[in-house]
């Protein structure tokens, strides 16, 4: 898969990051260390109107700046691989509580996408979220989506193949 453009999945623990990494990717999931430590990163390919990418699902992170192994593992990946995109997972229903994470990823100026995840669980909530409101305060491609129930996925997959980095 050396070849292929990389699109990393970032965010904190338990948004959703590995049911869209299932999601978007088909056969051809390998899973290893990475080097040097315990911890389990897992690449695959998705095949997205036309075009091959690699994806590589991310351990969950609360901070760039590293504190767990994890949290190092995740930022060393995103500084050495060149991605093509950043997709940054977050809860629809905590939005306030992840949108810092997700400025500290801007802050690095990686191309960047940000993932509305749990938008069944948000609505269910009575959390509406403005989602072209977002994208122009952030300056990033918003997609917001509910992965458990396979909803936005087209649309993402639309905005992934659709990604020019400005
Ligand atoms: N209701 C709902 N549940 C979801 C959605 N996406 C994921 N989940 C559930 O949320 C839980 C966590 O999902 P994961 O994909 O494992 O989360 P993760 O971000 O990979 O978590 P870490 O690997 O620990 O960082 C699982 O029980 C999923 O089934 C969604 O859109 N809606
Ligand atoms: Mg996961």
């Amino acid at each position: 898969m050396a070849n292929l453009k990389k699109i990393f999945l970032t965010g904190m623990p338990n948004v959703g990051k590995s049911v869209l990494f299932n999601r978007l990717t088909g056969a051809y999931v390998t899973v290893s260390n990475y080097p040097g430590t315990t911890v389990d990163i897992s690449c695959g390919k998705a095949y997205i109107m036309g075009e091959n990418f690699e994806i590589i699902d991310t351990p969950g992170l609360y901070t760039l700046m590293p504190i767990t192994e994890e949290e190092r593992v995740t930022r060393h990946l995103l500084l050495k691989e060149a991605p093509f995109l950043v997709v940054h997972v977050v809860d629809g229903k905590n939005l306030r509580r992840m949108l810092p994470l997700a400025l500290q990823l801007r802050e690095t100026e990686l191309p960047l996408m940000l993932v509305v995840n749990m938008m069944d669980e948000a609505r269910a909530l009575g959390i509406a979220i403005n989602k072209l409101k977002l994208e122009e305060i952030l300056g990033v491609p918003v997609v917001l989506t509910a992965a458990a129930q396979n909803k936005g996925m087209g649309e993402l997959r639309g905005r992934i193949h659709a990604y020019r980095r400005i």
